[in-house]
């Protein structure tokens, strides 16, 4: 009789409970960054290539894997509430769709290259001239902002072999190292805009799945501010400790212990991976010694 009930409760309660329907890409640059960010979030995802859909285990939601070029409109459709794509799709794609937060990783540019041996000599130079690109939205709105009046070529792949077989005078694509281009003896002239992967959210959803989004946010931001900082352990003197903790402020204050030398004591504080090597030079010269450097898992202020 008992089983009987808990079988029903567990069957009604996995109908009304509401998942998270979380899209990445199915293979390609976004892949597996997405899936180490979710992972990083405590996210225990059965197994994600070569499915289309992977339950999470400990969190209510479920992975769709998609074309990144896709997850614009699945999620302005809500047929996913969160996707991760690249800033450049979310920009081309223009749907209905808002950024909820910047991941930090598929950093690249689109940028604007013409061959090698070109007379290039300034904006003005691709004004009636024609650009081949994959991102036409983006492009246009270069154009416009720069009073160009070129013809746009919309190509969907191997756009920097465009101007070598006739097609078109300058590219605009990504740009991540340069040796595409530059072994296509292309050369990059303008940087239309810098690119990103991103979150992205349904611009209308129900409450709960809002709560959800919260949720992993929260977790999203302290593993990201954990990349962005290290845990620093030093021995300091005594008569140093206060223009240390100046140095060092830290998610408060530093901790300080004191050592078997009376004089001295250990001080263990967090600094910002941006102003790191500054903060080192100034602990050396106030008699910090000793400095150990460890990487942070999460960071939760
Ligand atoms: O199959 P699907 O449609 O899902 O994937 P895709 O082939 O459209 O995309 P994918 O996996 O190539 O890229 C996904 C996202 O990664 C892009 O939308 C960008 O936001 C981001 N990203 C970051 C890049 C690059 N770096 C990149 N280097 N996307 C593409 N490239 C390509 C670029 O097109 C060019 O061919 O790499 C070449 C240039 O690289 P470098 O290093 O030679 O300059
Ligand atoms: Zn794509």
């Amino acid at each position: 009789m008992w089983q009987a009930f808990f079988v029903l409760y567990t069957f009604f309660n996995q109908l009304i409970m509401t998942n998270l329907r979380i899209a990445i890409q199915k293979s390609g640059r976004l892949q597996d960054n997405s899936i180490k960010l979710l992972k990083e979030c405590g996210f225990n995802i059965s197994n994600g290539k070569n499915q289309l859909k992977a339950l999470v285990q400990n969190f209510p939601a479920e992975i769709l894997f998609l074309r990144d070029d896709d997850i614009p409109q699945y999620v302005e459709d809500n047929v996913a509430d969160i996707g991760i794509i690249g800033e450049n799709v979310f920009i081309e794609k223009k749907k209905n769709i808002k950024e909820i937060e910047r991941l930090g990783f598929a950093k690249c540019r689109m940028s604007i290259a013409v061959p090698k041996t070109s007379d290039y000599n300034g904006i003005e130079w691709l004004n009636n001239k024609k650009i081949a690109t994959s991102y036409p939205v983006i492009v246009q709105r270069f154009l416009n902002e720069n009073n160009l009046n070129s013809e746009i070529h919309e190509i969907s792949g191997s756009v920097e072999i465009a101007p070598g077989i006739g097609l078109a005078e300058a590219i605009c694509d990504i740009v991540s190292t340069g040796s595409t281009l530059m072994s296509n003896g292309l050369k990059e002239v303008e940087t239309v805009c810098s690119s990103e992967a991103i979150l992205v959210a349904s611009s209308n959803m129900a409450q709960e799945k809002k709560q959800l989004i919260e949720q992993l946010l929260f977790r999203i931001k302290a593993v990201k501010r954990a990349k962005n900082n290290k845990y620093l352990i030093l021995n300091a003197p005594n008569d140093s400790i206060d223009s240390i903790s100046k140095v060092l402020p830290g998610m408060k204050s530093p901790t300080i212990t004191p050592l078997r030398d009376q004089n001295w004591s250990s001080l263990s504080s967090v600094v910002n991976e941006n102003e790191f090597w500054t903060k080192i030079e100034q602990l050396k010269s106030l008699g910090a010694q000793g400095i150990l450097v460890l990487p942070i898992e999460k960071m939760i202020l």
